[in-house]
C-alpha cells in the first residue's frame, strides 16, 4: 500500500512536470529563449505574420496600413495574408504563414468560434500568437500571448446612450449587424441591447445582418423599408462603412437621414464623420484600427523578455456634431 502511494505520487509528479513544460513555449520568457540569436538586431531578424480577415471596407484597409507599416518600417519581415471575409481561408492563410517560419502571429480572427482552429495550429508550430481586434475562444497565456482589442461592447453603450438622452427615451430601432459569430457583432448587439432593455420606450423592431459590408448593408435597409415602412425612427449600424450604404439605401426610398430617421454607427470613418457635419448621422464612436505601433511594442516587449498583460484595451470615444469638425482630418 505504502509503495503504491509512493508510487502514484512520482506517477503525478511527473505528469505535472510534463504538463508545466509543454505550456511553457507561449510565455514572454520562453519567447526570449527561442529568440536569443536575434536580440542585439532584434528588428532586422525577426519575421511577423499577419492574418487579416478582409480588406473590403475602409476600417480593415486602414488597419492593414497600420500593421504592415508599422512592421516594415521597424524592420520586420511581414508575412500578410488577406483571407476575403471567409473563415475557412483564414485558417489555411494562418498554415501558410507557419510554413514561412515566422515568429510571431498577429491574427485578427473573423470569427469567435469557428476561428480557434488557427490558434492550435500555431500551437503546434509553436509560435507566439498576438491576437488583435476581434476575441476568439481560448485562454491568454496558454492558446495565445495577449489580446489587444478595444471593448465592443462599450462601444455600442456610448451610441445607445447618446441616442436614449437625443430621444428622451423613445426609439423604435433597426438594427443592422456585423459579421454574425464575428465578436465584434456579438458585443455590440449585447452592449446596444443591454441600454435598449433597460429603457421602456426603446425598442428594436427589426435586425439585419450586413456583414459589415456597404452593399450588403444597402441591402439590408432596402428589405426592411419593403417590408417595416414608417415602422421605425433610428437606424443603429454595428460600423460606419454600412451605415453609408444606409444612407444611400434611405435616400433612394425618399426617407431623409437626418430628418425622418436617426443613424448612428461605430468606427469613426471618414465618411460617417462628413456625414455627422452634413446631418445626415447622428453619431458615432471611434474604434480606433491604428493597431501597428502598439501591437510592435509588444512583439518587442516579447523579443525583451518583459512582461506582456494578457488583454491590452484599445481606447475610444464618441463623435457627434460638437467634435465632428476637429476629428475630420484625423479620420480614416
Ligand atoms: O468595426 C469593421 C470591420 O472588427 C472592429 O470589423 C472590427 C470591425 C470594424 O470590418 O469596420
Amino acid at each position: 500500500m505504502g509503495k503504491l502511494n509512493k508510487l502514484i505520487s512520482v506517477l503525478l509528479l511527473a505528469m505535472i512536470l510534463f504538463m508545466l513544460s509543454s505550456c511553457d513555449y507561449l510565455s514572454p520568457k520562453s519567447n526570449i529563449e527561442n529568440e536569443t540569436e536575434v536580440s542585439g538586431d532584434a528588428t532586422h531578424s525577426v519575421a511577423v505574420g499577419f492574418s487579416q480577415t478582409g480588406n473590403q471596407v475602409g476600417w480593415r484597409l486602414a488597419q492593414t496600413t497600420s500593421i504592415v507599416g508599422e512592421g516594415e518600417a521597424r524592420g520586420y519581415k511581414i508575412v500578410y495574408t488577406d483571407a476575403q471575409e471567409d473563415t475557412e481561408k483564414q485558417i489555411t492563410d494562418v498554415e501558410e504563414i507557419l510554413k514561412e517560419g515566422v515568429d510571431y502571429l498577429i491574427f485578427d480572427p473573423r470569427e469567435y468560434e469557428a476561428s480557434a482552429a488557427a490558434l492550435q495550429k500555431a500551437k503546434d508550430a509553436k509560435v507566439p500568437v498576438i491576437v488583435v481586434d476581434r476575441a476568439v475562444r481560448g485562454t491568454p497565456g496558454v492558446d495565445y500571448v495577449t489580446l489587444i482589442a478595444p471593448d465592443f461592447s462599450w462601444e455600442a453603450e456610448q451610441v445607445a446612450n447618446w441616442l436614449k438622452r437625443a430621444k428622451g427615451g423613445k426609439a423604435k430601432i433597426v438594427e443592422i449587424t456585423g459579421t454574425l459569430g464575428s465578436s465584434a457583432m456579438i458585443d455590440r448587439q449585447k452592449g446596444f441591447g443591454q441600454v435598449v432593455d433597460s429603457e421602456p420606450g426603446m425598442e428594436i423592431i427589426a435586425s439585419e445582418n450586413g456583414n459589415f459590408i456597404r452593399s450588403e448593408a444597402q441591402k439590408a435597409m432596402e428589405k426592411i423599408i419593403q417590408t417595416k415602412p414608417g415602422q421605425f425612427d433610428t437606424i443603429f449600424v454595428h460600423n460606419d462603412d454600412m451605415a453609408i450604404g444606409v444612407l444611400q439605401a434611405l435616400k433612394s426610398a425618399g426617407i431623409m437621414p437626418g430628418k425622418d430617421v436617426m443613424v448612428i454607427g461605430i468606427d469613426g470613418q471618414k465618411e460617417a464623420v462628413q456625414a455627422i457635419i452634413d446631418g445626415e448621422m447622428a453619431c458615432t464612436v471611434t474604434c480606433s484600427p491604428y493597431y501597428g505601433p502598439i501591437v510592435f511594442d509588444t512583439i518587442e516587449k516579447l523579443i525583451k523578455g518583459e512582461f506582456v498583460e494578457e488583454n491590452i484595451i484599445m481606447q475610444n470615444y464618441i463623435i457627434d456634431i460638437n467634435n465632428a469638425k476637429e476629428e475630420l482630418d484625423k479620420a480614416f
